[in-house]
């Protein structure tokens, strides 16, 4: 690779210290755990999550259709109902009042026509959304998006070691406290999820790459605004149930670990918006909440 090419793949990317991290958390979900001490080589990392305009130029490029474009295959799913064997996504509904925050079916729709163009459907569209994350994106879009930029997705351990920013240890990317000085520091869900959100900070769906304080690594909305594809299948520690992910039906179609929480994470249903926090999400399930960044190793003989 040239030095110019190389200099283009790595624009817009953080390189991250390799070395030993304490990776997990012990005082939240039980499939955080145990705290234990975890090696990573150097690497690069995208400083913020692949946004729409991103997107939109390897869609030019290369004429990908994302998984959300096509009709779902009848044999992978054969006791859906024919409305819901047509292209579609995930998309977020919020609630008039409480709801039994046991069935995500209370806030989460298939919608016909949504695509990470139209995220919430035929009826929406990105043209003022062009920096904010995209979405809509399954696992097998997020590769196609990696390699087309020179690039591979993140394992978990790499993932949470630059969310961390530095800080062993800390709750929050930026911390232990929530609002420093009332300062609020990633894109949440405030108030009571899925039906009173307060806005405190300002957005209610996901918001523009880069609008809440970077970590210790320069690295904005590593927690928060949009959960974040990684390549591990977290197999090693253990799947518990999901939260506030939706789960496909489908129990036997692979799962990924994604990372990061996002803007539909609130205190008193899903408290992920910490760098420990997991969820395994089927490899072809998209929605409005999940995204992705990427990285370059050191290994892959770049530099
Ligand atoms: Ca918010």
């Amino acid at each position: 690779m040239t030095a110019r090419a190389r200099e283009m793949v790595l624009e817009g990317m953080r390189r991250i210290p390799g070395g030993s991290f304490f990776m997990g958390a012990e005082e939240f979900d039980a499939e955080e755990g145990p705290v234990r001490r975890v090696e990573v080589e150097d690497f690069w990392i995208d400083a913020h999550p692949v946004t729409v305009a991103d997107f939109r130029r390897f869609v030019r490029a290369t004429g990908h259709v994302t998984v959300a474009e096509r009709p779902p295959d009848r044999s992978e799913y054969p006791d859906a109902d024919a409305g819901m064997l047509v292209p579609g996504s995930l998309v977020f509904r919020p609630c008039r009042g409480p709801v039994d925050l046991r069935d995500v079916r209370n806030w989460w729709a298939y919608v016909p026509g949504a695509t990470w163009a139209r995220p919430e459907g035929p009826a929406s569209d990105t043209y003022t959304r062009g920096r904010h994350p995209v979405t809509q994106v399954a696992y097998e879009d997020a590769l196609a998006y990696a390699a087309w930029a020179g690039k591979e997705l993140p394992t978990e351990a790499e993932w949470e070691h630059a969310a961390r920013g530095g800080l062993e240890t800390a709750v929050f990317a930026w911390g232990d406290e929530f609002a420093p000085n009332g300062r609020m520091m990633a894109n949440t869900w405030q108030g009571e999820f899925p039906w009173q959100n307060l806005l405190s900070d300002g957005y209610a769906g996901t918001s523009p790459a880069g609008a809440f304080p970077p970590n210790g690594y320069g690295l904005y909305d590593v927690t928060g605004n949009v959960w974040e594809w990684t390549c591990d299948d977290g197999r090693s520690n253990g799947a518990a149930p999901p939260c506030c992910a939706p789960t496909a039906p489908g129990a036997h179609i692979p799962r990924r670990v994604i990372k990061g929480g996002s803007h539909l994470c609130a205190p008193n249903y899903c408290l992920r918006y910490r760098p420990a926090a997991r969820q395994f999400e089927t490899i072809d399930t998209s929605t409005s909440h999940i995204g992705f960044r990427c990285v370059v190793r050191a290994a892959n003989r770049i530099a």
